[in-house]
């Protein structure tokens, strides 16, 4: 109540930066009296998710649940924002259909691979072309960009307070 609910989903390569972008967009709503709540690897992956790895039937399990909390997020009137790499169009087609069209926005987060490859904070680009990690999105398993998203943003030469600009220009009219 007070403002609408819904959930941006961003998606996106590992090291595009959607986390940090929609951490960003999280603050900015929460500073101007939203309730918003996000959902990334980080508190899904190591507890309700615990267990699921990166075969594409962990992915899309991963994926699903998520999906399912955030309409329970939604349903509590809250802004839910989701990052999650969720490389298959197959699935995120099922995310939708969880949460239902009109709360859903995807936001493609779009840095190349190359780029994603150069930062490689956490070394996991280096692990997974040594072979160490399997199933890696953009390097030995398939990243599907969206072909209709909501938002496209294209982080080339773009500062991250550009990119989440971008996202909050999205949103203006939504939150009017
Ligand atoms: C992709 C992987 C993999 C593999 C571990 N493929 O940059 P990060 O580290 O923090 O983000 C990635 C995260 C992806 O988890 P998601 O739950 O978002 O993936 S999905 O939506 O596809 O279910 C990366 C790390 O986990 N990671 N192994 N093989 N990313």
């Amino acid at each position: 109540y007070g403002h609408p609910s819904f959930v941006l989903w961003f998606t996106g390569l590992s090291g595009s930066g959607k986390s940090t972008i929609a951490n960003q967009v999280e603050k900015v709503l929460f500073e101007s009296g939203k309730k918003c709540y996000s959902l990334d690897g980080d508190n899904i992956r190591t507890g309700l998710n615990k267990g699921l790895g990166f075969t594409e039937t962990d992915r899309r399990e991963n994926l699903r649940r998520i999906a399912e909390v955030a309409k329970l997020f939604v349903n509590a009137g809250n802004i839910c924002i989701a990052a999650f790499v969720s490389p298959l169009i197959e699935d995120r087609k099922q995310v939708e259909e969880i949460i239902g069209t009109t709360d859903f926005y995807e936001i493609f987060v779009d840095t190349h691979l190359e780029e994603c490859e150069k930062r490689d904070v956490k070394g996991l680009y280096k692990k997974a072309r040594a072979g160490e990690i399997r199933n890696f999105t953009g390097i030995s398993a398939p990243y599907e960009a969206p072909k209709h998203p909501a938002l496209h943003i294209q982080t080339k030469n773009k500062k991250i307070t550009e990119s989440v600009q971008e996202v909050l220009n999205f949103l203006n009219d939504k939150l009017q």
